[in-house]
């Protein structure tokens, strides 16, 4: 058995709720489109499929498409028997699948420079070896994230998140924001999660509901626009939310309605956490605002379950993501400790 086997046999007994996984040099990746109500498991053999599958959304979540990128190249590898060309050419053809979240990139990237300095003649062991090791690293972070992550959240909290910043969403313990939850929910704490139901592709209601029932966490869906006023009741009294890119200055770039929550959260004095890893800070961003945000298909919004919901003659517009400046934030999860302002000095730390 090799390494990559040892592990997926090891994640598999730990009951990891896994998006991606190597078996019999296949890819098996969980089809998030038909979430709640179907798992389907789509096996990949072929690098152009799992592009197509990030792209289209099957495989979401800026710390699984980060890991998506890795087993897109060991199977690049495994299908070209150690051609590190062709391992170079799947990195550069997986990261052009989505621009925002720079998990993607980042890894991607980190294993070209990595193959590009291999020597050819051990350069399968290495880089099987090399992909292992960052996967091992990220459900690691993971973890890490989730314990410093609990420590801000009070038995008795009421915490709002957005989007699915989960296990299906990472390495498969809990992502990042629900590996606080979790963690805090699984240290005792008595907690419960207002989850959004994130239009359009409506990862809070399929899931981050979804995930909640199955980790036993008492949790309440409610619409994005609904969070400002549960605030002023005084039903919400934490935000801790996902990222996909953190800019140096610690602007959040995350799911489109996470700068209107943070308004609101900011307004009536509720801390707002996001929960990262050190891998999601672009230190090469200044500040958020100098993102291109990935627009998506107008289609997506004008259409619920592939039906038309609006005029054949209504526009539409999505941005999938937004920025929220630093100083809404309370403090940014990593798995080295919660950072907290000024940004600038101390994310730098994190070099
Ligand atoms: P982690 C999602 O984007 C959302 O922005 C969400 O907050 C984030 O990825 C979750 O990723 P999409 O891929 O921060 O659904 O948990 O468009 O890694």
């Amino acid at each position: 058995m090799d390494r990559l086997q040892e592990l997926t046999q090891q994640w598999k007994e730990e009951n990891l709720l896994m998006p991606i996984w190597m078996e019999d040099k296949r890819l098996h990746m969980i089809d998030q489109r038909k979430l709640p109500h179907k798992t389907e498991i789509v096996e990949i053999t072929q690098v152009d499929q799992l592009a197509k599958g990030i792209k289209d959304m099957a495989i979401r979540g800026s710390g699984a498409i980060g890991i998506a990128g890795v087993y897109g190249m060991l199977l690049a590898l495994k299908n070209s028997g150690g051609n590190k060309e062709a391992v170079i050419s799947a990195g550069e053809e997986l990261k052009a699948t989505r621009p925002t979240a720079v998990n993607l990139s980042k890894t991607v990237n980190r294993l070209i420079e990595y193959a590009k300095s291999c020597p050819e003649d051990s350069f399968y062991e290495a880089f099987m070896e090399k992909g292992c090791d960052i996967l091992e690293e990220q459900l690691e972070f993971e973890k890490r994230l989730g314990k410093y992550g609990s420590e801000v959240i009070d038995d008795g909290d009421s915490i709002l998140t957005h989007c699915h910043s989960g296990a299906l969403a990472g390495s498969g313990f809990g992502g990042r924001a629900l590996s606080v939850i979790r963690t805090a929910f699984l240290e005792g704490k008595n907690i419960h999660v207002f989850c959004c139901e994130t239009r359009p592709y409506l990862q809070g209601a399929r899931i981050t509901a979804y995930e909640l029932e199955k980790f036993g966490i008492p949790h309440t869906l409610i619409t994005d626009g609904m969070s400002g006023y549960l605030m002023r009741l005084g039903k919400i009294n934490k935000v801790v939310v996902g990222s996909d890119r953190v800019a140096s200055n610690g602007d959040l770039i995350n799911k489109v309605g996470t700068y209107m929550h943070a308004l609101a959260a900011k307004e009536n004095g509720i801390p707002f956490y996001t929960a990262t890893s050190s891998h999601t800070i672009d230190f090469m961003l200044k500040e958020g605002m100098d993102i291109d945000v990935e627009y998506r298909s107008e289609y997506e919004v004008t259409h619920l379950n592939g039906q038309l919901i609006t005029t054949e003659n209504t526009r539409a517009l999505y941005p999938a993501f937004d920025v929220t400046p630093n100083e809404m934030i309370s403090g940014i999860i990593t798995e080295v400790g919660v950072i907290r302002a000024p940004y600038v000095t101390e994310l730098s730390k994190l070099k």
